[in-house]
């Protein structure tokens, strides 16, 4: 499907949003809104006036410029420019504006007036009574706001890949049951392993559509059946949370995987090469004419616009499909690569396990070695490691490193980087050890110029290997602090420090735009657990995921190196 009138419109508005929220010239934003309207009220489609070779700035309200940007998305599917201010802005404020007589102005005032950031500190702010005392807001919007966040909860919330996980795995296991079901796909943001999931897009390929249909929406969990047919439904579980089900033929099950896998920008694009070819693609197979020329598999889709096969973790239209026709997609980083974790805590500081069980656990994944980096003793409510609790741990692992067989504990800590650009250890106990990762834990609302620079000096420590979880952020807990990762990975990369992937799912932190930006830069990054227990080391697989969304390689990761070539990245003197 071509991108339609409300796309564009839709694009507009949020920009002009965006655009208010920042404080933008109110005639730019009106342009946008206006030409959002325009968009919107045309009798014909967009994308059929360019094909056509219509003149877009014979339409009321549409100059060169704006008829540039709908060009580009309806070729791309996005707006690059809106992309950028999509980033820039906090995705909370985004947030705020879904709230019910929320608009640009008054999320402005909030954010700027009360620095709210997210729904959990609009709803502080208004329990506290400050949002009544805001010009144009009163006693009356502050209790509106209040009910509104209530019901709010829950809806329209994009919940973290790891909960979009336990939720399909049980509709999954559920749907088994059905006779003559052959294949179950979770699609969408879930296969493409994006880092929240808006909703589950389930793919069945059955023989009896009517009877997976009626199990679905007869599962326990369903608040509600939005929609049932006899090849598509969805329900609403009980959490909020939409879930998608479509029933396709065999025949058609590739091309219904790439349809519904997206994402929609990247589908844009690989129907836009079949149109060059006179192809057809749409979820039941590539058509020329009449006839179903592919689609049993994604490969065959792919290749009838001749291109090789594209991992789900690249569909985002960041470029993949240009790569793909040069023959230069990366060869993504899989778990397998990995030959070790890099970020580990125990019963020293706040974690669960002996240094012996997190040895046995690394070892039964096939690792080579397993960095133990508890906490160091600013962070006291983990009990954190003063220098003489340290030398102690340090000796225990010497001595269990010789009992242990296939399996190597690295020394390490993980170190606070104090206000002031300090660590939080002297330098002549950092200097006994393997490994030194580096971590903000307070003093989190700096400028965004002054953490950078905490950062970069506490990097000019000789010691400093690796920064983690670099922006503090927690997934739809916690916005990042601020800080110019630009510059930060441009010091890390001169100073031979690295960044870490951490694969925490909560934190996810680097993002996967992010981790491109290090590749793009030249700088090595680490995928970590941060376990704080045995359990916990199987985060690593997320880590994997994210970096993957940033199209690294194994030789983009530092902890794919075998032990001495590690060890040997490792000393910065
Ligand atoms: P989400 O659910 O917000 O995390 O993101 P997605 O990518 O799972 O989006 P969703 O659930 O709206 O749709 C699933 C996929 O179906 C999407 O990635 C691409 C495909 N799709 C949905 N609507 C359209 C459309 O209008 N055009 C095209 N080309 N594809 C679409
Ligand atoms: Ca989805
Ligand atoms: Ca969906
Ligand atoms: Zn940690």
């Amino acid at each position: 499907m071509p991108v339609q009138n409300s796309d564009v419109s839709d694009i507009f508005n949020k920009m002009a949003d965006l655009l208010e929220i920042e404080g933008a010239n109110p005639f730019r934003v009106r342009a946008y809104r206006n030409a959002s309207r325009a968009v919107s009220s045309l009798p014909r489609s967009v994308s059929d006036m360019l094909e056509s070779g219509e003149d877009l700035t014979d339409l009321p309200g549409i100059g060169k410029d704006l008829a540039g940007k709908i060009k580009e998305i309806v070729e791309t599917g996005s707006l690059a420019l809106f992309e950028e201010l999509k980033g820039k802005t906090p995705s909370g404020l985004s947030q705020l504006m879904k709230v019910e007589g929320l608009g640009p102005k008054r999320v402005r005032a909030l954010n700027r007036n009360l620095g709210v950031t997210s729904l959990k500190e609009l709803e502080e702010a208004a329990r506290t009574g400050k949002v009544r005392e805001l010009d144009g807001f009163g006693e009356k919007t502050e209790q509106k706001i209040l009910e509104e966040l209530e019901a709010y909860e829950g809806i329209e919330k994009r919940i973290k890949l790891i909960e979009a996980e336990q939720r399909a795995r049980s509709i999954v296991e559920y749907l088994k049951g059905v006779k003559g079901v052959k294949k179950i796909t979770v699609a969408g943001s879930y296969r493409r392993r994006k880092e929240t999931v808006g909703d589950l897009d389930i793919l069945v390929t059955c023989k009896r559509g009517a009877q997976v249909m009626e199990r679905f929406v007869n599962y326990e969990d369903v608040k509600k059946v939005v929609s049932q047919g006899n090849t598509r439904a969805t329900i609403i579980l009980r959490s909020g949370l939409h879930v998608d089900l479509r029933v396709v033929p065999q025949v058609s099950y590739g091309a219904a995987l790439h349809y519904f896998t997206g994402s929609k920008a990247h589908n844009i694009a690989v129907r836009k090469l079949g149109v060059k070819k006179n192809l057809k693609i749409n979820e039941y197979g590539v058509f020329k004419g009449d006839d179903r020329i592919a689609g049993k598999t994604e490969k065959e889709v792919y290749n009838q616009v001749d291109l090789p096969y594209i991992e789900p973790e690249l569909r985002e239209n960041r470029g993949e499909v240009e790569a793909a026709q040069k023959g230069s997609l990366p060869r993504l980083i899989d778990l397998k690569d990995l030959r070790g974790d890099l970020h580990a805590h125990t019963k020293a500081t706040d974690g669960h396990a002996t240094l012996e069980e997190m040895a046995e656990s690394a070892k039964a994944r096939g690792y080579e070695y397993l960095a133990i980096t508890d906490h160091s003793r600013k962070v006291s409510i983990a009990h954190g490691l003063d220098a003489r609790r340290l030398a102690r741990q340090i000796q225990e692992i010497d001595q269990l490193n010789e009992k242990l067989r296939d399996i190597v504990l690295l020394k390490g800590i993980e170190v606070d980087i104090l206000k002031d650009g300090t660590l939080d250890l002297p330098d002549a106990v950092l200097k006994e050890l393997d490994v030194v990762v580096c971590s903000v834990h307070y003093h989190r609302r700096l400028s965004r110029r002054k953490m950078t620079e905490r950062v970069i000096r506490a990097m000019d420590n000789p010691y400093f290997n690796i920064f983690a979880h670099p922006t503090g952020r927690l997934i739809n807990d916690r916005e990042p602090y601020q800080i110019d990762l630009e510059r930060i990975i441009e010091a890390a990369r001169e100073r031979g420090c690295f960044l870490e992937i951490n694969a925490n799912p909560d934190r996810l932190d680097l993002s996967d735009s992010h981790c491109r930006m290090a590749k793009d830069m030249g700088l090595k990054l680490a995928i970590s657990t941060d376990a704080h227990s045995v359990a916990d080391m199987d985060f690593i697989r997320y880590g994997v995921d994210q970096a993957r969304r940033g199209w690294l390689e194994p030789d983009d990761i530092l902890n794919t190196r075998s032990l001495k070539q590690l060890k040997k990245m490792l000393k910065r003197t």
